[in-house]
């Protein structure tokens, strides 16, 4: 009798398993993947930002807080290529709870980059921290190709900071998801240089 009982156990435990794991798959449980979304991080409002920003990976900003620079020192570059020696590098990925806090706060996914429009100040340092707040991959990038260097890639949830100094003269930047078929869709946004 004994063994039968257990037997019971058993089968039932791994039928209630089952039922777990077919739930999960199929979204009727919703289990946390650790992609920490807008509302969750407060309001994504417009916002100006300056100063020295730490976060690793991230090019630091000179002592005065008004050049972000190659570890050599030297300025970077921001009409290369991304990647490159001379361009601004992105910092690892971080969570969102350690972004700077005097950094513009981004949002990217399907439903399109929020805010769509920050405003910064002519020459000062611009820190972005941006999230892919959905499960999809996505590239931050401005249009002109004066700010080509500045483009972030960011997997699904994932945060990534950069900073670069704006362009010295005022005008508007259009900014852009550089995944197919994502600015079509309407990641777009303007950064207004006052
Ligand atoms: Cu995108």
């Amino acid at each position: 009798m004994n063994g039968n009982k257990l037997a019971w156990w058993i089968v039932g435990g791994a039928i209630v398993g089952i039922v777990i794991i077919y739930l999960a798959i199929s979204g009727a449980i919703k289990i946390p993947s650790g992609v920490r979304t807008a509302e969750e991080t407060g309001p994504l409002a417009t916002a100006t930002s300056q100063g020295i920003v730490a976060a690793p990976g991230l090019s630091p900003v000179s002592k005065e807080g008004q050049v972000v620079n190659k570890n050599t020192g030297a300025p970077v570059k921001l009409d290369v290529t991304p990647g490159s020696p001379d361009a601004p590098q992105q910092s690892d990925p971080i969570a969102l709870r350690d972004a700077p806090t005097n950094s513009i706060k981004i949002s990217m996914s399907a439903e399109g980059i929020a805010p769509s429009t920050f405003r910064v100040k002519r020459g000062e340092v611009v820190t972005l921290t941006l999230t892919a707040t959905d499960n999809q991959t996505h590239v931050f990038a401005f249009e002109d190709s004066s700010l080509s260097a500045v483009a972030v890639g960011l997997a699904p949830g994932e945060t990534r900071v950069t900073a670069f100094n704006a362009p010295s003269a005022r005008g508007e930047y259009q900014f852009y998801c550089n995944v197919p078929g994502h600015a079509t869709r309407g990641e777009t946004g303007t950064m207004i240089v006052e």
